[in-house]
């Protein structure tokens, strides 16, 4: 039987395209170039399965054009690129790489909170420009970790994680806000409370972002929520961008309306609104909170394995969307 036709959309460790080469005739675009739209439904036009990454939108435009594609596995747990509803719709299997990047991402939301609370990157930046000339009483002054109030928006598998963190390891009193309530197993697991979001948004020393991009996400974090934050408090968002109207956040920034940020995700991401660019108070990263090296193979791997498995067995195994089998 011929072996499937897979694309690889972006580049990945050659040893996963050695191992989906295995398996499948395998075109890969290893030279990394980012592909709008178009290229992406040409290279994907006679392909039966896709490796993408956040950064490849799936719709059902792209997917009008590629009629032989059966499923696309995602290299990220997010799955925001997909259009789950129009996969689903032409019998497109969707994956994403859960569990596998849950620690790792926590560890990172962590130390952005710390980094921002204890004013890491400012510092570094006035050392560097050669001012550090003399200490003094109140030099990069920030705020306790230990101790403070931590506020999660999104308590899924990462934001226990971050939790788990905080309420164990540095005396934090946890709360948090999410769609739905945890178990009270998980919930004493994690020594979290849960409340509302405005309390949530009045009551934490240092909040953190983890909930999923969606329509009724879009700007959770807006002028009016940060209105509601204390002025010595920090927000990190470690979820999507969007989530946070960060033209908004820029502005209570630099009026000092919160204390600080640290952001790792942005809106129209990889541009950055260029007023957040301009503000001391921000910690940036470029959308790395899961890249440890062993948790980026581990993802690869999820996802080339979502499709061997799917092509030597017909079913996957992390589908978002398993619905879409019963139209194979
Ligand atoms: C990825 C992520 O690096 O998993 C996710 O949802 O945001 C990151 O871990 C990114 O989406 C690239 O695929």
């Amino acid at each position: 039987m011929a072996k499937a036709k897979i694309f690889v959309a972006r580049a990945v460790f050659p040893e996963i395209v050695e191992y989906l080469a295995q398996h499948f005739e395998v075109q890969s675009n290893q030279s990394d170039q980012v592909l709008n739209k178009d290229q992406l439904a040409q290279h994907l036009a006679d392909k039966d399965g896709a490796f993408t990454t956040g950064s490849d939108r799936i719709d059902g435009e792209l997917l009008a054009a590629c009629p032989r594609l059966k499923i696309c596995a995602n290299m990220a747990v997010g799955f925001n690129n997909f259009d789950l509803d129009a996969m689903t719709a032409r019998g497109v299997l969707a994956t994403n790489t859960p569990d596998v990047l849950t620690e790792t991402t926590a560890d990172f939301g962590f130390a952005l909170m710390m980094a921002t609370a204890r004013r890491m990157t400012e510092s570094e930046h006035y050392l560097r420009a050669g001012k550090w000339t003399k200490w003094s009483y109140d030099m990069f002054a920030g705020s306790d970790v230990h101790g403070a109030t931590l506020g999660i928006l999104g308590m899924g598998r990462i934001g226990q994680g971050i939790a788990r963190r905080g309420a164990h390891g540095f005396g934090m009193k946890v709360i948090y806000h999410n769609r739905s309530r945890l178990d009270a197993a998980t919930e004493a697991e994690c020594k979290a409370h849960y409340v509302s979001k405005e309390e949530l948004l009045k009551t934490a020393d240092h909040l953190v972002l983890v909930l999923p991009y969606s329509a009724s996400s879009h700007h959770a974090i807006g002028a009016a929520e940060i209105g509601l934050m204390k002025p010595t408090a920090t927000l990190v968002n470690i979820a999507r961008g969007g989530i946070v109207d960060d033209a908004a956040l820029a502005q209570a920034l630099r009026e000092g309306r919160i204390a600080a940020a640290g952001l790792d995700v942005f809106e129209g991401e990889p541009k950055v609104h260029p007023d957040l660019l301009t503000v001391p108070n921000v910690v940036l990263t470029p959308h790395i909170a899961s890249a440890s090296v062993p948790t980026r193979l581990a993802m690869a791997r999820l996802a080339a394995d979502n499709l061997v498995e799917f092509f030597s067995k017909g079913k996957a195994l992390t589908p978002l969307n398993p619905q879409a089998l019963a139209k194979h």
